[in-house]
């Protein structure tokens, strides 16, 4: 087998940001982005000799060509093993499960998530480590650190592998596998949760509907829903993985996955729905006429995790990004489990997981995951609420209501102004930060602010620290307003605004979200001058 050494020049753009690098299909498809970007991961392993990696995208346009370089690469770099997903196909927590089941060094996911796909879309590629895992700072870091001294790279002149037949085949010493994206991960969920119970629940009438958004999950729930679950063929919408995701956003959430929510609004609707991403790490839920804030799902599955067969002996604690509402921390209280805070991403999980400090994770921005992989895990989380309704035998309403008797409700929203022009939103938050010390103590109605800063979070595990990690006010009564850039947008900078209030009294518990936070809103844009810096009468995505 030949290797050809090709000679290049470094971008100065390769900086991973939330997770992983993301840019318009076009930055990708220039002549050796890719490849940079590929050599400065290797690089940053060290000796690759001999080793596992996993290789697998979320079928988004650019996926089939990128996995091929991605394969005549690693051949190149010396890798003893690839586990490449038939069609090019995993998801994101398929990998984690993969990388940890098989005991490979690491693997690349080529995936943008929720960013809309296509030839105008975006792409993206993160790399994960041996505990399955997206890498943590440090690595990223590095890998950013060497992705601006790169000169050549090194490609085997090998045939492009048919990613379509499951079997093996050879390139150098370098074993090449495609697998199967599915199996190892639905026998995962199936060790973890009650699936007779399920199925049982379905059968007796339960009605299900999974919106895959024409991405990555869709055969996912065909093989646990409808064939391990006996869940009728038509419980699926939009199934099949599609380039450009049939041109939506596949972000599941109330504006981008609104056929499904419209479906449970009526008084007709099935009983239980759910979406997911892109990658198929994020998760939304629905039950009829009752929408869950990932905040409480987080919170609602920790209350009522050992109704799962995985969990039954109890979580260790939970971990939550900071924005993620506080609903989680008060059953942590009530279960006597730690919770913990980190910056947003999944990446600063792993380490508590690892160390065996926590079993559940969550993000308010529809992610939430347990130790069983090291990512965030959407048909994770729809399967625990089917467990946990399986069991309890009552309607999401029924269960979620009954949760905001038993420990309050936190009224939740997040704001999106996207597309921003990049230096107003700086200006914005270099503002906010320089006011920061003059805002405690100050009163906005009845709301007065007892700490006002940027958040910074030291790894209890190694020690490792993050700054800047978004800017939180918090008032008296425990409310809270949150600021912070997006790391995963391409495009200007979007910011994201998250409000938080808590609700102790039950006959306030049925308020509509935006109306019960509108205080806070109003005060969101005074302390932060949201429309005066960018123009904007409000949010483009409301959550
Ligand atoms: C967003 C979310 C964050 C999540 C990240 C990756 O990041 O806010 O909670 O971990 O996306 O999710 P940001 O920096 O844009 O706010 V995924 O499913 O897009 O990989
Ligand atoms: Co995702």
């Amino acid at each position: 087998m030949h290797v050809k050494t090709i000679t290049t020049t470094p971008f100065s753009d390769q900086k991973p940001g939330t997770s992983g690098l993301r840019k318009a299909v076009s930055v990708f498809q220039q002549a050796h982005y890719l490849e940079n970007f590929v050599l400065a991961v290797f690089d940053t392993l060290g000796n690759v000799s001999g080793k596992t990696l996993v290789i697998g995208g979320d079928g988004r346009y650019y996926n089939r060509e990128a996995i091929q370089i991605i394969i005549k690469m690693a051949v190149a770099a010396g890798f003893g093993r690839l586990l490449v997903g038939k069609g090019g196909l995993l998801s994101t927590p398929a990998v984690s499960c993969v990388i940890r089941k098989h005991r490979a060094f690491g693997g690349l996911v080529l995936s943008a998530s929720h960013n809309p796909g296509g030839p105008d879309g975006d792409f993206g590629i993160k790399y994960n480590i041996q505990n399955g895992g997206p890498a943590p700072e440090k690595v990223t870091e590095a890998i950013f650190q060497r992705s601006k001294a790169l000169a050549k790279y090194r490609i085997a002149e090998t045939p492009d592998v048919d990613l379509d037949r499951l079997g093996k085949s050879e390139a150098g010493s370098t074993a090449i596998e495609i697998i199967d994206p599915v199996a190892d991960y639905a026998d995962l969920m199936e060790s973890l949760f009650d699936f007779a119970a399920i199925r049982k629940h379905i059968a007796a009438g339960f009605r299900v509907k999974f919106d895959a958004m024409h991405a990555i999950t869709g055969p996912y729930a065909r093989e646990i829903l409808v064939n391990r679950l006996s869940a009728p063929q038509d419980c699926l919408l939009n199934a099949t993985p599609l380039p450009d995701f049939g041109g939506g956003h596949p972000d599941p959430n109330l504006v981008h996955a609104k056929e499904l929510v419209d479906m449970m609004f009526r008084a007709d609707g099935p009983d239980f729905g759910a979406a997911s991403d892109g990658d198929g790490d994020r998760n939304m839920i629905v039950g009829k006429q009752m929408f869950v804030t990932p905040s409480d799902s987080l919170a609602m599955i920790a209350a009522n995790s050992t109704c799962a067969p995985g969990y039954s002996k109890g979580i260790r604690g939970i971990a939550r990004s900071m924005p993620t509402s506080q609903a989680a921390d008060v059953v942590a209280k009530k279960l006597g489990v730690p919770c913990f805070e980190t910056p947003t991403g999944w990446k600063f999980f792993g380490n508590l997981m690892d160390a065996d400090k926590v079993t559940l994770c969550g993000e308010e921005s529809f992610g939430t995951g347990s130790d069983h992989v090291r990512e965030k895990d959407g048909l994770w989380a729809v399967l625990f609420w089917l467990n946990i309704l399986a069991v309890r035998r009552q309607s999401v309403a029924d269960i979620v209501r009954g949760h905001w008797r038993e420990y309050g409700r936190h009224y939740y929203t997040r704001h999106d102004y996207e597309e921003v022009e990049a230096e107003k939103a700086t200006a914005l938050i270099n503002q906010l930060r320089s006011s920061l010390a003059s805002l405690t103590g100050r009163r906005y109605g009845r709301f007065r602010i007892v700490l006002s800063d940027d958040f910074s979070y030291k790894d209890s595990v190694d020690g490792s620290e993050s700054h800047q990690q978004g800017i939180r006010v918090i008032f008296e009564d425990s409310s809270r307003i949150v600021y912070r850039l997006s790391g995963t947008g391409t495009k200007g900078a979007t910011l994201r605004v998250y409000l938080e209030r808590f609700e102790a009294d039950n006959s306030r518990h049925d308020q509509p979200t935006q109306a019960a936070l509108k205080e806070l809103i109003d005060i969101a844009d005074d302390i932060a001058g949201i429309r005066r810096h960018t123009g904007r009468d409000q949010p483009d995505v409301i959550t």
